[in-house]
């Protein structure tokens, strides 16, 4: 059994597969995590959301909430406050609208992706798409701190959007895992913190980390854009 964490997808299932392939993962005992960012941009992204929709019913996949997923879901509770962001080209969410247009699963899959937890342990590890939340006076981050650290404008969560060189350690000695920062390749930010987007949507290169042996997994392909 092996439980793996990927970076970004943003719609590009076929950078994951060929990858889970590589990897032998086996869905029937091995576990696989994201840290968000599953939607918005490849132009799979549809196909992708029905192949984790049903990973997630089958017991192998779990996700978190990335950033793109909670402008996802704020564009569909109030579209007027927040179609500039989401439908701005760059950040890409026309392309996951018109994959839930087409698909009869649309309000399952949105009802799930509310479910979507902000962080969660594994082993050792926090994962969280961005950042923790600094504990006031320190130099740490504390995971308990998602929740209620909002941006009082949009009400975004600041762990779903910390950027470089915002970035604590967990107080605990956990090791944080994230995406949401692009690195050429997956490293060590600083210790405590392992950043493992390769930015796929843009390089074409898709990052898995290995829990049970810490060890570092990647596939090369071309981007897919919507
Ligand atoms: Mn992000």
């Amino acid at each position: 059994m092996a439980t793996y964490v990927v970076g970004d997808l943003h719609g590009h299932i076929h950078l994951l597969e060929p990858l889970l392939k590589k990897v032998r993962f086996d869905p029937s005992q091995d576990l696989l995590y994201s840290v968000g960012d599953i939607v918005d941009r490849g132009s799979d992204t549809g196909a992708l959301l029905d192949y984790l929709y049903d990973g997630s019913r089958a017991g192998w996949f779990y996700p978190i909430l990335g950033n793109h997923e909670e402008l996802l879901l704020s564009y569909r509770e109030k579209p007027d406050r927040f179609k500039d962001v989401y439908l701005d080209p760059g950040f890409g969410g026309r392309i996951t609208l018109n994959a839930l247009d087409r698909t009869p699963r649309a309000q399952e899959i949105l009802d799930w992706i509310a479910t979507w937890p902000m962080t969660v342990e594994v082993e050792g590890h926090i994962l969280v798409h961005a950042g923790l939340p600094r504990v006031q006076g320190s130099s740490w981050g504390d995971a308990e701190l998602c929740t209620t650290r909002v941006d009082p404008d949009t009400g975004f969560h600041q762990c779903l959007w910390f950027r470089i060189p915002d970035l604590y350690p967990s107080f605990d000695q956990k090791i944080v895992v994230s995406g949401h920062n692009m690195v050429s390749q997956a490293q060590f930010y600083r210790e405590g913190i392992l950043l493992i987007d390769t930015g796929g949507y843009r390089t074409g290169a898709l990052t898995l980390y290995r829990i049970e042996d810490r060890t570092l997994h990647s596939g090369e392909g071309r981007p897919r854009l919507g």
